[in-house]
């Protein structure tokens, strides 16, 4: 059984972070239906959903992502680039603590787990505002016994590297040329979003198909093309916090 974490919407999400939007109110009512409704996805793909209850003083705790790595071996508890999104890591450590041997980010490396994209034994970081090159390094030592390759990924125009390009299928990538490089993923083959709809990179893989937000039909209309099966969710208030679809569970 695979197990999916989710972390209940915030009551204080009108307080996100927030680096390319301009803030629009969130009706957190809403946000909090949607995020049912995507986790009714993730079930429906095979997780077993697993929700940590809501943190008042945590604005954007909802993007569990950003705070963990889990990794068959192991769970990496990072050290999100965000000052407001560090304590997030405490209860979400707790929740892996079980289920995983836990290592941690250590300053001054910043990483935000919306810019690693693990490709089997590789593991690409972003080289955004939020992740850096020292995290890079202690990842590559945390996780090189184990046999991974670590390795930075220039992005650029968007706030995570997962923003940019996500696994949705076996050999099978989605991207957005504008943001990464797409010859870094050798081997996969590409799904461009479609250009009126740069964000449409981030898709959440579970091998039976992916959770996609309804909102790119034109990008939508290429991965159903390509023969995969794709659960629609209507993420409207949690995309006006920056987020995405992976960003909500690990
Ligand atoms: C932030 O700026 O940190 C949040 N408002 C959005 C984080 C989205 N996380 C993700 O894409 N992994």
């Amino acid at each position: 059984m695979r197990i999916a974490l989710t972390r209940e919407v915030s009551p204080a999400m009108n307080q996100c972070e927030l680096t390319h939007l301009e803030r629009q109110p969130i009706d957190i009512a809403l946000a909090r239906k949607q995020h049912h409704a995507y986790e009714a996805a993730l079930a429906a793909l095979g997780c077993e959903v697993h929700q940590l209850p809501p943190d008042d003083a945590l604005p954007d705790s909802v993007f569990v992502e950003d705070t963990a790595l889990v990794f068959p071996e192991l769970a990496v508890i990072t050290r999100p680039g965000a000052d407001s999104r560090k304590p997030e890591c405490e209860s979400v450590a707790a929740a892996l603590k079980p289920y995983r041997e836990l290592r941690f980010i250590q300053p001054p490396a910043t990483l935000d787990g919306g810019d690693v994209l693990v490709l089997d034994k590789e593991v690409f970081v972003g080289q955004s505002e939020r992740s850096n090159e020292a995290a890079i390094a202690q990842l590559q030592e945390i996780l090189s016994p184990y046999g991974y390759r670590v390795r930075g990924a220039p992005v650029s125009g968007c706030l995570h590297l997962k923003s940019a390009v996500t696994r949705v299928g076996e050999r099978t990538l989605l991207l957005n040329p504008a943001w990464t490089d797409a010859s870094l993923f050798e081997g996969f083959e590409v799904i461009e979003v479609h250009p009126d709809e740069p964000y449409a990179a981030n898709a959440v893989w579970l091998e039976e198909g992916v959770v996609y937000p309804a909102a790119f039909p034109k990008t939508l209309e290429r991965l159903r093309a390509a023969g995969i099966r794709v659960e629609t969710v209507d993420i409207s208030e949690l995309a006006k916090a920056e987020g995405a679809v992976t960003c909500c569970s690990l």
